[in-house]
């Protein structure tokens, strides 16, 4: 991963000719990323990545500090309203009865993280695929993260978390 990330990083370097004041950039290992990140995004959409600006790093993924504490409730619903999930970044208790209501033939669920703009299936994530119907629910008894995402829109911030406790 690192070796991907430093060689994109390079090659970036050399097509946009970026070495000219070599010990500056050097020092930036923050700098060195936003351009991987760039280049990534570059290659993958070019739509996503116009008017990215300093914005290189994308959609964020959730922080636990930022989830919307739902614990205590039997049952919690996670709606979809265009390209975003709400709420986005849930916390709940276990043995949660966790409602996605959506229409899964325009976006696919799936459980997995998002990492570099493309979601990762976690098979093992008990937030199985869903594409079809408007309705699935996930009784999450298991403590832990469960990240989750649209197939079609991870890249530009259609995914989420539930933490349950
Ligand atoms: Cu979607």
């Amino acid at each position: 991963m690192s070796r991907l990330r430093t060689s994109l990083g390079l090659l970036t370097c050399v097509l946009a000719a970026c070495g000219d004041d070599g010990a500056a950039s050097g020092g930036g290992g923050g700098g060195g990323n936003m351009t991987t990140s760039s280049s990534l995004s570059t290659s993958g959409s070019a739509s996503v990545a116009t008017g990215a600006g300093g914005d290189d790093l994308g959609p964020q993924p959730c922080a636990l500090a930022e989830a919307e504490d739902r614990t205590g409730e039997t049952s919690v619903t996670i709606t979809s309203e265009g390209v975003n999930y709400t709420p986005r970044c849930v916390r709940v208790s276990a043995g949660t009865n966790v409602i996605f209501l959506s229409d899964f033939d325009a976006h696919p669920l799936r459980g997995g993280a998002v990492v570099n703009e493309q979601g990762v299936v976690d098979p093992m994530s008990p937030i199985t695929p869903q594409d079809s119907g408007t309705s699935a629910t996930f009784t999450l008894s298991e403590v832990g993260e469960f990240p989750y995402f649209c197939a079609f829109h991870a890249s530009i911030g259609m995914f989420g978390t539930i933490w349950v406790e």
